[in-house]
């Protein structure tokens, strides 16, 4: 076994060893789907029963209103660090840096994590350091949520569940938790003095506990997506498209056909990464359990019963990487 010396500043932060082509069928690329086609709400179920991800595309974001968010979180966290402890730490909301959650999770990255309102308002518990970042902000989740919705729907559509929003509804909800994050991972140098099959964790592999996560980055290279056989692929960056997540609870919702993808990020020795994500959760009180059309005649459940204040409350004291489904499996 080679053992490395890591750097001081990398002390707290793991390591992981860079994707490798490895064995199995080869890796068609993260799918595309236009949400407006005929056939979307098919590709959509088939993609996330394949993979737990997907790209949508052409899906009448204005440019601008993304572009002027990044725009507005790189002024932010090009502030001085003070400035930026004072909107801070997040716990779990507002600015944080290097730690994610309470449980000793750490990475290469620093972000804002912010609650959203029903009226897609960055609501009034999280620090938002400037009003121009907060009106970025509600006008990008305003446009962003829809996106989610528009999934959900499709979702249930492909599944033959009615009503069209039987999913979508519980992110419509006026109590639904929606969260939204931006992160920054700044350039990592100190990769380069590492050998080429390893890379610093900028996010650590995880899945989300919500229905859906809604992601867009600018041009910078580092998301990884686990396949189904456990193998680790990169996400090219697109900055024209959000790349969809399947969360936890859809997981649970449709009874296990469609599965949480675990993701994560690996920092980049030279260039910045900002990425922007919209969580769609439901309201605390939502049980999060099988919908009754998913399953065949005395079929059963294969998760015992939870609403989704009780799945929050155990991810919240869980690690970053944990099974956070295994407990709830029946
Ligand atoms: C993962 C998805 C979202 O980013 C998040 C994360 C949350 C946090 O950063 O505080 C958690 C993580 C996420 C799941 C397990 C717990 C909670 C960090 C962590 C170790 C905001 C969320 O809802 O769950």
């Amino acid at each position: 076994m080679v053992v490395l010396a890591k750097p001081p500043a990398l002390d707290q932060i793991s390591l992981v060893r860079s994707p490798e082509p490895g064995g199995g069928s080869p890796f068609p690329g993260v799918p595309a789907v236009d949400l407006c086609s005929p056939g979307a709400s098919l590709a959509v179920v088939d993609a996330c029963e394949r993979f737990g991800f997907f790209k949508v595309v052409n899906h009448g974001v204005p440019a601008g209103v993304a572009d002027r968010l990044e725009a507005e979180a790189v002024a932010f966290f090009a502030r001085p660090q003070a400035e930026k402890d004072a909107s801070g730490p997040a716990d779990p909301l507002g600015y944080g840096s290097k730690r994610i959650g309470r449980n000793g999770d750490m990475g290469w990255l620093e972000y804002l994590l912010l609650a959203i309102d029903q009226g897609s308002a960055v609501s009034k518990a999280s620090p938002v350091p400037s009003s121009s970042l907060r009106d970025a902000v509600n006008e990008y989740v305003g446009a962003v949520r829809g996106v989610g919705a528009s999934v959900l729907e499709a979702v249930a559509e492909g599944l033959g569940v009615a009503p069209r929003d039987a999913l979508s509804r519980m992110v419509a909800d006026a109590a639904s938790d929606q969260v939204f994050r931006v992160n920054h991972y700044p350039p990592c140098p100190l990769l380069q003095r590492l050998p080429d099959s390893c890379s610093v964790t900028g996010f650590g592999e995880h899945t989300d506990p919500q229905l859906v996560s809604v992601l867009r980055s600018n041009g910078t290279a580092g998301l990884q997506l686990a396949l189904r056989d456990g193998r680790w692929v990169p996400v090219p960056p697109d900055r024209d498209a959000f790349v969809v997540i399947v969360g936890d609870s859809l997981e649970v919702l449709t009874n296990g056909r469609l599965k949480s993808a675990r993701h994560r990020v690996v920092a980049n020795s030279l260039k910045p990464r900002v990425s922007m994500i919209y969580f769609a959760g439901p309201a605390p009180a939502q049980r999060i359990a099988p919908l009754p059309e998913l399953l065949g005649h005395g079929e059963q459940g294969l998760y015992r019963d939870f609403t989704w204040g009780d799945y929050k409350k155990a991810a919240y004291s869980s690690r970053l990487g944990d099974n956070r489904l295994d407990p709830f499996r029946i």
